[in-house]
């Protein structure tokens, strides 16, 4: 249906244009009207959540204009589109942001205060949308920020689910998992009743003759509804608003079949409309992890065909040839959960389009780019052959087609080696067999990334080694991680960004962070280290103050904070933290009340989830919260040393841990961390690091220095040769963590038993993560670490020289990166006054 308003009665569309508040006036009224109108309340009935509300409403008022402009000049102009598929977006709390980044913060705070509210309180009523694990899907949601910035036409692509990530509580020292209700009230999202699609599973495939062609037709077992929402993406300081279109799923034909509840079958009715909506119902709360359950598989699948049918549909709109669909779509996968959709375009092409098998694979895999988060084995994607032959048949044909072909190009290229098709086959030929996604992606793609230089160079040695020998290294390359400074620095530590900014002419340097570098002449500068050295102890008072209310015990905000948040992995070793946290306190026991007045008082602070299934990472919090038990009463101890588990880390209590932070721990197994990107939010907040060689850590370390980094542990290249003399040759603990084991195995901190399986790992099962090999070094790091802070000024002047080499970790850079080696697309410019035109 033509839903376009005909050429004579635009002039009252345009007569009536929607204006957006530009100040506190403005801003005052539409509070008021949402309070009474769309909230149905008045200034006797106004709480803090209904004063974020309104608040939000009107910020959305706003977006959604300049949403709906972006959106038509971007059909005007019919350039190039970037399409971000992504299971994860980690987008934490819309308000702050959107009036940072319209620019409107400081006309909400004051129109808020008249109307009898402080704006932080406001602020914080705001549920966080945590749609994902960790790093992957805060990356994502930092790109759809650069993304907008820069004014490139980009959409992303997610899922909408009922339930993000669960809340944590920690109960008796344990890990308790709790529902996450986000969805309750969220004026960030636009229901687009209007936008759906039917999505297929199970069935089977029927060969038919149509003109002489034998086309394959897929007769569907299922059909589940998928309903688009809209949720708008403020660029910082422009008019563009892209667009976050998440699918929900729900039963077809609507709320149920009438026709089963008429006939008298009420039960299986609500049941069909309840297995319709579970695919949309929950994150699988896995980080570097997959397990291969169906119901995931279908999330994917549902996900991916939805948004390639709304891809395709608004391609089509522009009837040009199918050869320029690479020319305006590129499609990035962010890592191999959206893989499928590389078989459905193909699937598209070739069974619905009619296009050849050669020309449609053209078009395929000039359309997809695929990015690499990992080199965990355990975290690479597999599928039972079975799985996807039974709830996608037509797909594995489509698949075992890709596979054909690509074999026997691999075939013509090295006859002599038999081994090699077995190797790079798609096909894992195990018990059962597999459809090995990673492989998938890369012959469904033109370009294949790593995510920091380390990464990107393991990737090509390791798993994907045999194809860079079919083809080339030309089709892999490094895009290193970026993080938006909008929300990680100007949002997150907004005195530091104000003391910033007086040093680097104004505010550009969130538009182009490479500006920081002007900081680097003010180092010597004594007042401006004074006001520096007083933001981040007044960020560390505002922690103090959390962790008092949260968890009771009083920290010294004057003690070194020291801090690890992220997701609780053995790889990323909570472990080794603990271990040196207990030989610290075990030092700390051993001196005289005169040693001890000389010691340097420190908060060891923790933070981040396990997966539910995920036992030893649940051991791992539990032993943190024993120790803080024991340590944090015992009075010959003090302020020495606070040991804290932070409840429920995530994306806002990051914004509040980053600015706090004196050192933080970045301190993987050297190999194992892809990138990682909170290394680079501690530092743009002015605290130090202490790390291991591994991921961005070393590009961070080249941009900053040498001498701005504790750097400790083995190297990625001698991994392999220690797992093996571990498990091979005789395995010796070192001495410093034997007398730690030998601690918790007295009962200091809880029944010994609670612990032996993470005792074992080190001492009986081959210390896989290194541990062991990596105490001695890292010991003695984090009392360099100690001296270094003794000296508050050179510290400071550090922390300054640090944050002013930083430029290179913005998403922008990224972005921009992506945009120019994988996706060959333009920002659209901007005309900041046209309204209507283009
Ligand atoms: I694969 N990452 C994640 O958060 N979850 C995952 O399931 C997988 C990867 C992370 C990596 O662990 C980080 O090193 C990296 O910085 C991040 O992805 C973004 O690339």
């Amino acid at each position: 249906v033509e839903a376009s308003i005909p050429e004579p009665q635009r002039e009252a569309w345009k007569r009536n244009q929607i204006t957006s508040f530009t100040d506190k006036d403005g801003f005052e009224k539409e509070v008021v009207r949402h309070v009474e109108t769309t909230l149905a309340r008045s200034m006797f009935n106004c709480d803090e959540i209904a004063a974020y509300s309104a608040t939000s409403l009107a910020f959305r008022d706003r977006l959604i204009t300049h949403w709906n402009r972006t959106q038509q000049r971007q059909t005007y102009r019919d350039t190039k589109r970037v399409y971000y598929l992504s299971l994860e977006f980690l987008m934490g709390r819309a308000l702050d942001n959107a009036m940072l980044n319209v620019g409107l913060k400081n006309v909400a705070q004051d129109g808020l205060a008249e109307l009898g509210f402080r704006i932080e309180d406001v602020v914080k009523q705001e549920h966080d949308a945590a749609l994902g694990n960790g790093g992957l899907g805060r990356l994502a949601a930092c790109f759809l920020d650069s993304l907008a910035t820069l004014n490139f036409p980009a959409w992303g692509y997610g899922l909408r689910y009922r339930y993000g990530i669960f809340k944590q509580e920690i109960i008796d020292g344990y890990q308790v998992e709790v529902p996450d209700y986000w969805l309750d009230f969220n004026p960030w999202e636009f229901p687009r009743h209007d936008v759906t699609v039917d999505i297929q599973f199970f069935g089977q495939v029927n060969k038919k003759t149509v003109g002489g062609k034998t086309i394959s037709v897929w007769e569907a077992g299922e059909i589940v509804q998928a309903v688009a929402y809209d949720v708008p993406i403020p660029g910082y300081d422009t008019p563009t608003t892209n667009n976050l279109r998440l699918w929900s799923s729900k039963a077809s034909g609507g709320e149920f079949d009438f026709q089963k509840f008429n006939s008298g079958d009420y039960e299986s009715s609500v049941a069909d409309q309840q297995r319709a909506e579970t695919i949309s119902a929950v994150l699988y709360p896995n980080d570097n992890l997959e397990r291969g359950k169906e119901l995931r598989l279908k999330q994917q699948y549902f996900w991916v065909a939805a948004s390639l049918y709304d891809i395709v549909r608004r391609f089509k709109k522009s009837r040009r040839s199918w050869n320029e669909f690479p020319d305006q779509v590129a499609i990035q996968l962010n890592d191999t959960h959206p893989t499928l959709a590389i078989v459905e375009l193909q699937r598209i092409l070739v069974d619905i389009e009619g296009l050849e098998w050669d020309n449609a694979w053209e078009i395929v895999t000039s359309t997809f780019g695929y990015t690499n988060h990992t080199v965990l084995p355990e975290a690479l994607e597999k599928w039972p052959v079975g799985l996807v032959q039974h709830l996608l048949p037509r797909h594995l044909q489509i698949i075992y087609d890709i596979n054909l072909f690509f074999l026997q190009s691999v075939e013509k290229a090295f006859p002599d080696d038999r081994d090699m098709l077995r190797r790079v086959s798609i096909i894992e030929e195990s018990q059962p067999k597999m459809v090995r996604m990673a492989f998938l992606a890369i012959v469904g793609s033109h370009k294949v990334n790593g995510v920091a230089e380390l990464h990107s160079d393991l990737i090509k040695t390791t798993i994907f080694k045999d194809f860079v020998e079919i083809y080339g290294p030309d089709k892999f390359t490094n895009v290193t991680n970026g993080i938006t400074p909008r929300r990680w620095l100007h949002q997150a530590n907004p005195r530091l960004s104000e003391l910033i900014a007086s040093k680097c002419g104004g505010n550009d340097f969130l538009k182009d962070l490479t500006l920081l570098n002007q900081l680097e002449k003010h180092v010597e500068d004594k007042q401006f280290r004074k006001e520096w050295a007083e933001i981040k102890y007044a960020n560390k008072v505002r922690l103090a103050k959390h962790i008092k209310d949260t968890t009771g015990v009083v920290v010294n905000p004057a003690s070194l904070f020291d801090v690890q948040v992220k997701r609780i992995h053995e790889y990323k070793r909570q472990q080794l933290n603990i271990f040196g946290v207990i030989h610290r306190y075990l030092s700390l026991k051993a001196m005289t009340p005169d040693q001890r007045k000389k010691q340097l008082p420190r908060v060891s602070i923790f933070g981040g989830k396990a997966a539910p299934g995920y036992w030893m990472a649940k051991q791992i919090i539990h032993l943190i919260n024993s120790v803080g038990a024991v340590v944090n009463k015992d009075e010959d101890i003090g302020d020495l040393l606070k040991v804290i588990f932070l409840e429920d880390y995530n994306v806002s209590k990051a914004e509040m841990i980053c600015p706090a932070s004196d050192i933080s721990e970045h301190i993987s197994t050297a190999g194992t961390e892809a990138s990682g990107t909170s290394n680079m939010k501690f530092v743009l907040n002015g605290g130090l690091i202490i790390g291991t060689c591994d991921g961005a850590n070393i590009e961070i370390t080249r941009e900053i220095g040498e001498s701005n980094i504790f750097l400790f542990g083995n190297l990625s290249e001698d991994v392999e040769d220690l797992r093996h003399a571990h498990t091979y040759g005789s395995h010796t603990i070192d001495s410093d963590l034997d007398k730690v084991f030998n601690e918790i195995e007295k009962g200091t901190f809880g029944t010994p038993h609670d612990f032996s399986a993470m005792i074992a790992a080190v001492r009986q099962h081959g210390d896989y993560y290194l541990v062991s090999d990596d105490f001695h070094s890292y010991i003695e790091t984090h009392q360099l670490v100690d001296e270094a802070y003794r000296n508050q000024d050179e510290w400071i002047a550090k922390c300054i020289t640090s944050v002013s080499r930083m430029g290179f970790f913005t998403s922008d850079r990224c972005i921009n990166e992506y945009a120019e080696e994988i996706w060959n697309v333009e920002p659209l410019a901007v005309d900041r006054h046209s309204i209507w035109g283009p």
